[in-house]
């Protein structure tokens, strides 16, 4: 059934449930100098590119590709639109590797019609702080599919992170793969109801109107808790501290020191949103909260062309409680002029999505390890990872 990742050091089927195998690697590193050398074959009408995201051109390229070719909901009715900003930072954090950025083109007209990408991670799994490839933007042109280039650009990224001594990565998918070392859920909820109804985002509840609706939905216009504000680059060590402590409590989660929170996490417009809770009295940094922006282009609608999206990403409550921390988020959102604040049933989100009015989405989110075992799948609230 699954002819190329029967082949791949990954969990097989065959395997789930099977006890005596050990958690960890499973295939040892091999020498540097016995990694293949030169770059896999790809069909004669295509090369191998390395694109350079620090150019404005290659940058449109790539962004073009995703927007017209990248992931869409069942029914084909949105598609990510990630933007050129968020790309750049996606693809540029503390140590990345240019090389790891791939692209292929067709050789007679250079068009840009594939493309893969790692960004390197330290992940903790259990106890173990592993060097890892986040692998992500996997895209073959519509018009390209199903002629087994998705393989080949596997292997090609798989390779150049084992140039960079790494040997496993981590990676999402909406289908099913061999096989999910844990399946998440995706809920949504709703800023802007009348716009979600009407491009066919979400549905008119039975027994409601479109005011009894809007008026479900509304939220203050203003945050509640008292010392909440943006991130600042002065806060960084605060928060790294909170979230790591935070972080050491689920069985996979990034291992970020200050760099990555600076990367990952100070505010970007339009990117990355981080707020925190500053003691009033202590000045303590007791609670932090961020989303990043990822927008869908909404395909086929008259009057509407962009879906405005916040995703939960990174939230820690110590001094209030995790349901008026992100209501606060939900408020920033709002004001922001987002449409819907989605969120993965991951880390500790049970705790609010139902009270906060979330409601499940009909879209799932399976997270998978590359050459590490695990051996029973975990459930998601034992997942402290997000990925983009
Ligand atoms: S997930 C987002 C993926 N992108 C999209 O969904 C965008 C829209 N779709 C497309 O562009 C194409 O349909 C893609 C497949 C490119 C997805 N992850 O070439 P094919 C397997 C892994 O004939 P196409 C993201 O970006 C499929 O099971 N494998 O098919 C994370 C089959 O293999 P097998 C996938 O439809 C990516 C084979 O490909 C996926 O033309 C993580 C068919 O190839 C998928 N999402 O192209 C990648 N979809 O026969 C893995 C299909 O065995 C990284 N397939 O079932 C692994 C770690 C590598 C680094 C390791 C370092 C040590
Ligand atoms: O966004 C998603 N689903 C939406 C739209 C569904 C449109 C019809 N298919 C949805 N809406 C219901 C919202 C409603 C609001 C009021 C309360 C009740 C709920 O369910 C889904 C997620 O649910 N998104 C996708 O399917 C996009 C792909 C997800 C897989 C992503 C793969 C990631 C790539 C890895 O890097």
């Amino acid at each position: 059934k699954h002819k190329f990742w029967e082949t791949q050091p990954v969990g097989q089927f065959k395997d789930v449930g099977d006890s005596n195998l050990p958690e960890g690697p499973i295939e040892p590193p091999t020498p540097l100098s016995e990694v293949k050398q030169e770059p896999y074959n790809l069909p004669n009408l295509y090369e191998w590119v390395t694109c350079d995201m620090d150019s404005e051109e290659t940058c449109n390229e790539v962004y073009s590709l995703l927007t017209n070719n990248y992931v869409e909901d069942d029914d084909s009715m949105f598609r990510f639109n990630y933007s050129k900003e968020f790309l750049r930072w996606a693809l540029r954090p503390p140590g990345y590797f240019r090389s790891w950025h791939i692209g292929v083109r067709v050789k007679s007209s250079k068009k840009l019609v594939a493309f893969i990408t790692g960004v390197p991670a330290r992940i903790r799994v259990r106890d173990d702080i592993v060097t890892m490839a986040e692998v992500n933007f996997l895209c073959v042109h519509k018009k390209l599919r199903s002629k087994r280039l998705a393989p080949v650009m596997i292997k090609e990224v798989t390779r150049r992170v084992h140039l960079e001594n790494m040997w496993q990565a981590a990676y999402t998918a909406g289908v099913v793969l061999p096989t999910p070392i844990s399946t998440c859920q995706y809920w949504h909820r709703s800023l802007n109801p009348k716009k979600l109804i009407d491009v066919g985002f979400s549905r008119l509840g039975a027994r409601m109107t479109m005011s009894r609706t809007i008026k479900l939905y509304k939220l203050p216009e203003s945050t509640v808790t008292p010392g909440f504000r943006k991130m600042e680059l002065h806060d960084v060590p605060a928060v790294t501290r909170l979230l790591r402590t935070y972080l050491s409590q689920f069985a996979v989660a990034p291992d970020f020191d200050e760099n990555d929170v600076e990367h990952w996490l100070l505010p970007k417009e339009d990117v990355v949103d981080s707020y925190l809770v500053e003691s009033p009295e202590t000045h303590e940094i007791t609670d932090f909260s961020s989303f990043y922006t990822l927008p869908s282009s909404i395909l086929g609608n008259q009057n509407y062309s962009i879906l405005k999206a916040a995703y939960s990403y990174y939230n820690v409550a110590t001094s209030t409680s995790l349901l008026q921390l992100m209501n606060d988020a939900l408020i920033m959102a709002k004001q922001k002029d987002y449409d819907v604040f989605n969120a993965l049933d991951v880390m500790q989100n049970e705790s609010f999505l139902k009270e906060l009015k979330f409601g499940p989405g009909d879209g799932q989110l399976h997270y998978y390890l590359y050459n590490y075992r695990i051996k029973q799948a975990l459930k998601p609230s034992e997942l402290g990872l997000v990925l983009l």
